[in-house]
């Protein structure tokens, strides 16, 4: 079969479906479709990293440790130097921020995009092939291009997000994201070498019967959290949680479900970042229908005072978040 029929017979390729949104929007530079296709580009390379990890010498431990003070993997800095030459090759972005890197990285003072990402968030299931992801969120810088890049530019709510998404190296590899027009799913075709359109229009279920959370931690959460979840046994809801956000995720937003981060003893403000984990889904959540909350406020309205902020999540089908936060 020729590229083009197989295209046609399984749908649009990313390229061609940004294309034809691009030309939606009249005032559209082609700046942010030029930015989406470096990170799918960085996303293959990835891929194709991630599936030989057991075959090469990049899985494991890379010995150093990042600014969260967490173990990095070796495919973790080979993640974030991917996206990092990526993103500035491609030209389009002032500044990135990456859960590797202590500080902003400043790119092009002539670009008005501003990346933040999780190059390869649960790297620690690469060794256990269970499948993890990559996360990024787009916002268009508030200081005048030509200029340094500010602190106001990194630190925006989620609600000024121009874009986000992820990509999930799972049994297929797929990159799911939103501009703020609904939510499409691509499933990368490696004989095309192409991302193709696989989920069009992706919604949340409103409820579900999926929850997912570290239980092993269930003593160290709040009352309320212990609530919920024995609320959920006692609904025979379906336990599922394998370590990867991502990955939780997307199961929960085809399937309806719930995904819970708590605040807990050892972490008082949650694990996940608030900049790169938690409003970048969250704004994948409410586009396909769901809410993303800390347990009482929109993740997408909170205030950012640092880089690695970290904020608790409760994320997923609207109905089981209200309900979780129904036990405070
Ligand atoms: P815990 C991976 O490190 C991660 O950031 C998420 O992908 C995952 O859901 C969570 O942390 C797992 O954390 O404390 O339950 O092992």
């Amino acid at each position: 079969m020729t590229k083009e029929n197989i295209t046609s017979s399984i749908g649009k390729t990313l390229d061609r479906f940004i294309n034809n949104k691009q030309s939606e929007f009249p005032f559209a530079t082609g700046e942010l479709s030029q930015l989406l296709r470096d990170i799918a580009l960085a996303g293959k390379i990835i891929n194709r990293d991630v599936n030989k990890a057991g075959l090469s010498d990049i899985a494991g431990g890379h010995g150093s440790t990042n600014v969260q003070g967490e173990a990095q993997q070796k495919l973790d800095v080979i993640a974030d130097q991917r996206f990092v030459r990526a993103l500035t090759n491609g030209g389009e972005v002032c500044a990135i921020v990456s859960e590797e890197e202590d500080e902003i990285i400043h790119v092009n003072p002539n670009s008005r995009y501003v990346v933040a990402m999780d190059p390869l968030d649960g790297s620690s299931n690469i060794d256990v092939n269970v499948s993890i992801g990559t996360i990024f969120s787009i916002y268009r810088r508030l200081s005048p291009v030509g200029g340094p890049v500010q602190m106001e530019d990194v630190l925006q709510k989620g609600i000024n997000q121009v874009a986000s998404g992820y990509i999930l190296y799972g049994s297929s590899t797929m990159l799911v994201y939103t501009t703020g027009h609904g939510v499409n799913g691509f499933t990368y075709e490696p004989s095309l070498g192409e991302f193709v359109l696989s989920h069009e229009n992706m919604k949340c279920p409103e409820s579900g019967t999926i929850y997912s959370i570290n239980e092993g931690a269930y003593y160290s959460f709040e009352q309320s959290v212990r609530d919920y979840i024995d609320y959920c046994k006692r609904e025979k809801y379906s336990a599922r949680y394998i370590g990867s956000l991502v990955s939780d995720f997307h199961r929960n937003m085809l399937k309806g479900g719930i995904y819970i981060y708590p605040k807990t003893e050892s972490a008082p403000n949650g694990k996940l970042r608030l900049m790169y984990e938690c409003n970048a889904l969250a704004f994948i959540a409410e586009q396909a229908g769901g809410v993303a909350t800390d347990g009482m406020d929109r993740i997408m309205e909170l205030e950012l005072t640092e880089l690695h902020q970290r904020s608790p999540l409760f994320m997923g089908s609207k109905k089981m978040v209200e309900k979780a936060q129904s036990f405070r």
